[in-house]
This record gives structure tokens, C-alpha cells and sequence, in this order.
């Protein structure tokens, strides 16, 4: 065994989990080698504490008890419609500013594992352009080029990306030319795995004789990813103060707003740390986290808890209007400061906690050899939230966004969610901001759009981008396909 190996064998014994080592004969050289570079790659010396909390003791979620809605800007900022109104235009100004000084950075999180659609490749890489069937990313890149353009200044773009996806991804960048974005302004992050460890016994299973079984950490670990990788130190060369942050299955997120970034930076309720946008639930069981105050109204914190772990009794909960008392859903879109990042990831009082989920884990049993495929959950892998990083800043605040403007999330195979209701919203979208412009949209007798349509974000950003276009069709043909 060489030094390091016999590092790695002491430090796990340590932790009771030299069992990790149980087939090293058997392996090969490169085997031995990738082990123990996988283990030593593992946050080794917390695995006692974790497995004490998360698997022996079980610790789940526990609900604060003073939980009340969060307050947030309304989306129509007039104040005609009850809530309090708010100087848009301002806002825009302020996060326009902030884009010509080359003071955002784009940061999107394409590390899971996207096992509910059943995809092969990474998720960003799947068709869902409407019409053209553009993938994800290249309906990202198209949106962050546009917005280059429009301040005259690149937007960096960073993407985290996991172990399992590092090399498909970028393999599809290089084969896409960086969908013309500037090669140098794309960084791939590649964020932490967690092991898999038996619910029965708290040891680390191996998926393989000579590999641990392993997941991507949640995005809660894209903090740790984007300071440890110098992506952070190089948006700090560059300028860079704010990241825009989201999701890789939302094709019709706004991945840069300035609107929001305005809020976010210069609001008197904002510390500028990390804001989020929300749309009004569409039922008590819609599958978002939800924007909550804990702590009282005056001087708590806004907090996200996710769907899972609201209470169906507070779900459910209405107000006198008969609207959802807890109304604000998570859409995963953040705007976050560098230096709120790094006090994240460098003060300890701000770790992150995990969160557990039993799950069927496939591994090699010690004893036979033999790999095992679990009939029942087997194992329990664990996982940080991003959004449990925003009580940890000093004032936090939620903009309202338009559900058919900014969600259109392709999560499913099929039914809610899938690529059908995505390309269904897409479409709606488009179709509004045409409608806008005078153009005339077929729709069928029960309102929706009779026509596919997909505006490129290389023609329009937002809808008021598509006045400036002198040769948007007058009228759109029953039946049409048409991307403009
Ligand atoms: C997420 C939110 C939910 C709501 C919804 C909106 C969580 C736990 N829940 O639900 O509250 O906002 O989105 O669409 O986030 N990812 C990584 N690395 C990981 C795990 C995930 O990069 O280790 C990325 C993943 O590629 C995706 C995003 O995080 O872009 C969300 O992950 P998900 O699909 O597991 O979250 P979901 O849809 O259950």
C-alpha cells in the first residue's frame, strides 16, 4: 500500500469505516488509485457526526414554530391591485446599472441527477425549445448572450455540474461551440458528493468493489463548490458583486432580470444578500417550497420550507379572501452576493444542515461480493438545500413573478411538469407577448394557443424587447409552428 493509501486506510479506520478497503486485493492498480482519491475526496472526519444525526438518530426536519407568510414586492407594483406599490422603473435603473458595470454574473445549478425524467444524458442537454427543440443550456447561453449584448458588457457564465455529469456536459458546450457564447466566459463547477450509508448499520456502502456509492450533495453544496473551485475569486477578478441564480429545467426563467437585481441590491429592505422570486401556489399541493417569516413579523427572517415539509394543515390554510394563506412558491431563482457566499461557506456558524432521504441505493454486500439491488429504501443520502441560506442573511426579500412568464419547469417524463405542459407554457408565453404587439394569435375554444410558438432570446429578453423587430408576422396561422 502506498503512503497515501495507508493514509486513507488509518483515517477510516478511525471512523469505523475501513471497510471501504474490504476488496482492495482484489483490485486493480488504476482501481486502488481511483478509491482512494474518491475517499479521500469525501468529507471524512463529519461522517461520525452525520451518521449519528441523520441515520442513527433519524433527525428529520423540524418545523419552526413560529411560522407566519412571508411579506413580498406584488408583482403589479401599482398598488391597484391591494398590495403595496413600488417603483419599478427605479429598480430596473439600479439592476440595468449594475449589468453595464459588469457587476452580475449567470450561475446555474445542473448538478442532479434527473432521474424523474428518465433522460440519459444531463438534463440541460435535453430538446425543449418548443418549436426548434433547443436544449436547456442553449436556451440559457442565447439569453446570457443577448444580455452581453444589451449592456455591452459579457455576462460570465457558471454552471455546476456533478461527477457523474462533469464530461457530457461539457462535451455538449465544445460540440455546440459555446452556442457563441466566449469559451472563457463559461466555467463549469463540478460540486461535492455525499456517501451513501447503510439506514441499518451507518456504514458507507460501495456501489462497486472498488467504489464508494455516492450522490451529488444538493445544491445547498453549489457554496462550498463555487468557492473552493475559484469560481468565486474569478468573479471577484472580474468584477463581478451579484450572481443571477437558477434552475436547469426552467427554459422560460429569466436567467438575468433587472428588475430583480435591482430590488435585490438596492431595496431598503434588502441587505443585498439573497433575494428570491416566488409565483402565487396553484393548490395547496403544488410541489414548491414555500416563502415563510419566522421569528415575527418585525425583525424575522424569511425562510423557505420546502413542500414536503410544510404541514397539509398550513397547506391548506386561507385568508379571509379565500386566497392560500401560505401563497409564495419557491421557483428556485435567486439573486446572491459574492461575500454573502463566502461568510456562508467560511463562518461556522453558517453551515448549511442536510436534509435526509431514505432511498433504494445499489452496493456490493461485503460478505458474497455480490452486487445487491434493494427491493425496499436501503439508504439514506443526504442532501443541502440553497434556499436554507437565506434566513442566514440580515434582510431577505420575495418578488412576485408571472407563473406563465418565468415557470415552465420540465421535471417529469410525463403529466405535470413534463416536457407537453412545458412546451404548452412556452407557447402561451409567446403568445402573450405577441398579442401585446397587436398580433393576431388563433386560440382554440378553450382559450389556448392553436399554434406552437417560440420566440428565440436572441430576437426578444422580454416582451417589450420585441417592438424594436419591424418584421413580426401580423397574424399567426391556425395549426402554425413558428419561432421567432
Ligand atoms: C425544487 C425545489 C422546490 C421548488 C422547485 C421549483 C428543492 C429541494 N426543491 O424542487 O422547492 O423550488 O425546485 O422548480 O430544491 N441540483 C444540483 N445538484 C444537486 C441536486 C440538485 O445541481 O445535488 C439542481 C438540479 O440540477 C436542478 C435543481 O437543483 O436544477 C433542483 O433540483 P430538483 O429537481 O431535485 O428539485 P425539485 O424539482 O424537487
Amino acid at each position: 500500500m502506498s503512503a497515501t493509501a495507508q493514509g486513507v486506510e488509518q483515517r477510516l479506520r478511525s471512523i469505523g469505516q475501513e471497510h471501504l478497503l474490504h476488496f482492495w486485493d482484489e483490485l486493480s492498480e488504476a482501481e486502488r488509485e481511483g478509491l482512494v482519491r474518491q475517499i479521500e475526496d469525501l468529507p471524512l472526519e463529519r461522517m461520525p457526526e452525520l451518521i449519528d444525526r441523520y441515520v442513527k438518530r433519524g433527525e428529520g426536519f423540524e418545523l419552526p414554530k413560529d411560522l407566519e407568510p412571508a411579506p413580498y414586492y406584488p408583482h403589479d407594483h401599482t398598488g391597484r391591485t391591494g398590495g403595496p406599490a413600488w417603483d419599478r422603473a427605479e429598480y430596473k435603473r439600479a439592476g440595468e446599472r449594475l449589468l453595464a458595470e459588469g457587476k452580475v454574473a449567470c450561475f446555474v445549478v445542473a448538478g442532479g441527477q434527473g432521474s424523474r425524467l428518465g433522460y440519459e444524458g444531463p438534463k440541460g442537454c435535453y430538446p425543449t425549445g418548443a418549436v426548434s427543440g433547443k436544449s436547456l443550456f442553449q436556451i440559457f447561453a442565447e439569453q446570457i448572450l443577448a444580455t452581453g449584448r444589451k449592456y455591452g458588457t459579457p455576462v460570465p457564465w457558471y454552471v455546476l455540474v456533478s461527477p457523474l455529469n462533469h464530461a457530457a456536459t461539457v462535451g455538449f458546450f465544445r460540440e455546440h461551440r459555446y452556442f457563441g457564447l466566449h469559451e472563457q466566459d463559461v466555467m463549469f463547477i463540478t460540486q461535492g458528493v455525499m456517501p451513501a450509508v447503510d439506514k441499518a448499520t451507518g456504514k458507507i456502502l460501495l456501489a462497486e468493489k472498488g467504489e464508494v456509492a455516492t450522490a451529488p450533495d444538493g445544491h445547498g453544496g453549489s457554496f462550498d463548490a463555487l468557492v473552493k473551485s475559484g469560481a468565486v475569486a474569478d468573479m471577484r477578478g472580474r468584477g463581478v458583486e451579484h450572481i443571477s441564480y437558477f434552475q436547469v429545467d426552467n427554459p422560460n426563467v429569466h436567467c438575468v432580470d433587472p428588475v430583480f437585481l435591482g430590488l435585490h441590491a438596492t431595496a431598503p429592505d434588502s441587505s443585498g444578500e439573497m433575494s428570491s422570486k416566488m409565483i402565487p401556489k396553484a393548490s395547496p399541493a403544488e410541489k414548491v417550497g414555500v416563502f415563510c417569516r419566522v421569528g415575527g413579523a418585525a425583525g424575522g427572517k424569511t425562510a423557505v420550507i420546502e413542500y414536503s415539509d410544510l404541514p397539509e394543515e398550513l397547506a391548506n390554510q386561507r385568508d379571509e379572501h379565500g386566497h392560500l394563506r401560505f401563497i409564495a412558491g419557491s421557483i428556485a431563482i435567486h439573486a446572491i452576493s459574492l461575500e454573502f457566499i463566502e461568510r456562508v461557506v467560511n463562518d461556522p456558524k453558517f453551515r448549511l444542515p442536510f436534509h435526509r432521504a431514505v432511498k433504494k441505493v445499489a452496493h456490493v454486500d461485503l460478505r458474497t461480493g455480490e452486487k445487491v439491488e434493494p427491493a425496499e429504501p436501503n439508504a439514506v443520502k443526504m442532501e443541502k438545500f440553497v434556499f436554507d441560506a437565506i434566513p442566514m442573511a440580515e434582510r431577505s426579500i420575495v418578488l412576485e413573478t408571472d407563473r406563465v412568464e418565468e415557470f415552465a419547469p420540465v421535471k417529469n417524463r410525463e403529466g405535470p411538469d413534463s416536457i407537453v405542459t412545458s412546451r404548452q407554457l412556452q407557447t402561451e408565453r409567446a403568445a402573450r407577448w405577441l398579442a401585446q404587439l397587436g398580433v393576431d394569435v388563433p386560440r382554440t375554444s378553450d382559450g389556448e394557443p392553436d399554434c406552437v410558438l417560440e420566440i428565440s432570446p436572441l430576437t426578444a429578453l422580454f416582451a417589450e424587447d420585441l417592438a424594436q423587430h419591424t418584421d413580426i408576422p401580423k397574424a399567426i396561422a391556425r395549426g402554425a409552428r413558428v419561432v421567432i
